[in-house]
């Protein structure tokens, strides 16, 4: 069972010089290429030699001006590596380096082969419990169904991404069980309904068993449901008794 942290290995690639005019970017900025390498090689340096990870240095690709953005390429949890399908086209071809490295690696690889699904790595937020796919620019509900399918041990939920490229342009993982998320309002709307679809509860009303609902709405983080149950009760019905419930993944 996979958890959050505790990696072993990191995979990275190198820096083209197209990246200067083609890389894609929401408005045009000057980048310095060699100020970029540099800082890549500090990273690199910092998975290396501070966090002893074994690193996975795939070439840069002069015709790939995104491909140092490795993330967007795959999702791996356990065993399991899901190749994505990236929502730019122009980013397609970087998955096939990335399929080979994992493969190395040894992970059971499996492939998005729908062409209608578009999922990119930054908008998968994966919590050690559960996985947060953002519905973006770049990634769509099918593509959240086919990491659904490929990741079946865990519950998927979707979020919408109001603002910006990625679901991790505003939030990341920043420890188990803790997420960092952005100040700005559309951030802040997005979590709302992060802490909706994560935390439910339904319970018998405040009549029925007033010490039980007291209690209840003392967790603050929870969209509680009071549902009244006295007639079943009668002949010794309990709330969960009214519902099988499953969580199906996939299609
Ligand atoms: C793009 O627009 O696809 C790239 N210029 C940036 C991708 C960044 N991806 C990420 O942070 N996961």
């Amino acid at each position: 069972m996979a958890s959050f942290g505790n990696f072993t290995h990191a995979i990275v690639r190198g820096i083209p010089a197209s990246l200067v005019r083609e890389a894609l970017r929401s408005s045009f900025c000057e980048v310095d290429l060699a100020a970029a390498q540099h800082q890549l090689q500090l990273h690199i340096g910092t998975l290396k030699d501070e966090l002893g990870l074994q690193v996975v240095e795939l070439l840069a690709d002069e015709s790939l001006p995104d491909c140092v953005f490795v993330e967007d390429c795959a999702v791996v949890c356990g065993d399991t590596a899901l190749i994505t399908r990236p929502g730019a086209p122009s980013r397609r071809k970087e998955t096939e380096a990335m399929k080979s490295a994992l493969q190395e690696l040894n992970l059971n690889i499996v492939e998005m082969e729908d062409d209608t699904a578009t999922l990119d790595g930054g908008d998968v937020l994966f919590t050690g419990r559960e996985f947060f796919v953002g519905l973006s620019k770049r990634t769509n509900q099918r593509g959240a169904e086919i990491l659904a399918w490929a990741f079946k041990d865990f519950p998927v939920s979707t979020l919408p991404v109001f603002e910006g490229l990625h679901l991790k342009s505003f939030c990341s993982m920043a420890g188990p069980d803790l997420i960092a998320f952005g100040s700005s309002e559309p951030a802040q709307k997005t979590l709302k309904i992060l802490q909706q679809s994560g935390q439910v509860l339904l319970h018998c009303t405040p009549e029925e068993y007033p010490n039980s609902a007291k209690v209840f709405e003392t967790l603050k983080d929870h969209l509680l449901f009071p549902v009244s149950n006295s007639e079943m009760s009668k002949v010794d019905g309990g709330l969960s008794c009214c519902s099988v419930l499953i969580s199906k993944t996939g299609s």
